[in-house]
């Protein structure tokens, strides 16, 4: 009896028929990226479906009809596929029928907002340029995260040591001029009703991350934005119950952090070289991956140079939040610190 393909639970493709495949080694966790394999599949004939579980080494395929699966097993099995710079040997194996479960979709964080295109690519470059680089803040304790990202701060600087400002030394470099266009905006649409006084601008080279942490309470306003330029990356909110929702930040949208997405989850970046996105972005206009093992339409997208501007406003009274588990100004201890080293790169 050939084995039956199970990732889910409610859609059925295949019914007996010699038309589904399971392509081994072809998945999204051995670094193969959908339009790769399915460039490949598409040659021997039409494709019903490609379902690529996350994480996995391995993918299914079923074709309209069985001429086609035989002529992918006959010409495709034992066959070597070229990967970005990796060939890689896939096998193929007939499988009964394909069942996954239909995508769950997952609402973003509570008080979370994305705004896609929020600088255009000549606002971007602008504000990339802005950035001096040459000059570090005085505290040496910036410098110690630069092993993960290169960061740079302005307005006051962010102390990694006891995740805080000194509010009364703030920096001699206040955010820079060319951040203002971007700021007036964010308070006409109502973004934010106070102007930001401290920027902390984050450059992340591929395979690079920040860990997951609640922005300290006692030395930060409610409302956070990070900007996002350069290559899009995926950032990962997670709730003390244990949730987990992956947003995608595209290059140049606008990520607006207030209420629980701010005092309550934590926010971080995965140290990773690859993210698992959406295969088809208008599938998911939320931006969000539904969580791990529902869904099976991702692709692999490599991670470039993506650089965040993370605008604050200095708070000056404690911090009267609801989420007082999470609020050091009502006795909480702090997350730990965006600078504490992350779990090891993946893949
Ligand atoms: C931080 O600097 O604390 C951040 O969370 C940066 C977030 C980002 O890169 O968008």
């Amino acid at each position: 009896r050939r084995p039956r393909a199970r990732t889910g639970q409610q859609c059925n493709y295949g019914d007996g028929r010699r038309q589904s495949l399971v392509v081994a080694n072809g998945g999204l966790g051995n670094s193969v990226s959908r339009e790769e394999l399915s460039a490949a599949l598409k040659e021997m004939g039409e494709m019903e479906s490609l379902l690529m579980p996350p994480h996995k080494p391995y993918a299914f395929v079923t074709y309209r009809c069985e001429e086609s699966a035989l002529k992918a097993y006959t010409h495709l099995n034992g066959q070597k596929l070229q990967c970005g710079e990796s060939s890689i040997t896939l096998y193929l194996a007939y499988v009964n029928s394909v069942t996954h479960e239909e995508e769950a979709s997952v609402p973003l964080p509570e008080g979370l907002v994305l705004l896609e295109d929020f600088v255009s690519p000549e606002e971007e470059a602008l504000l990339l340029a802005a950035v001096d680089w040459s000059s570090t803040n005085d505290d040496v304790t910036a410098q110690k995260a630069l092993k993960h990202r290169r960061v740079k701060h302005y307005g006051f600087e962010f102390r990694y040591d006891n995740n805080n400002v000194d509010k009364d030394k703030p920096l001699p470099a206040g955010i820079p001029a060319e951040c203002l266009p971007v700021l007036e905006r964010c308070l006409r649409n109502g973004h934010i009703n106070v102007m930001p006084d401290q920027l902390t601008v984050n450059e992340y080279e591929s395979g690079q991350g920040i860990p997951p942490h609640v922005d300290t309470h006692s030395p930060f306003e409610d409302t956070i934005l990070s900007l996002s330029l350069g290559a899009k990356t995926v950032m990962e909110f997670r709730h003390p119950d244990g949730r987990v929702v992956a947003v995608v930040l595209p290059g140049r949208s606008l990520l607006v952090m207030k209420g629980e997405s701010r005092y309550l989850w934590t926010h971080g970046i995965t140290p990773r070289k690859f993210d698992m996105v959406p295969a088809c972005e208008q599938q998911s206009p939320d931006h969000v991956t539904p969580e791990p093992g529902t869904r099976s339409n991702l692709t692999l997208s490599k991670r470039g140079t993506r650089t965040s501007f993370t605008f604050r406003k200095i708070r000056l009274e404690p911090c009267r939040c609801a989420f007082t588990s999470a609020c050091d100004s009502q006795g909480a201890s702090s997350t730990p610190s965006p600078s504490t080293p992350s779990p090891p790169a993946l893949p």
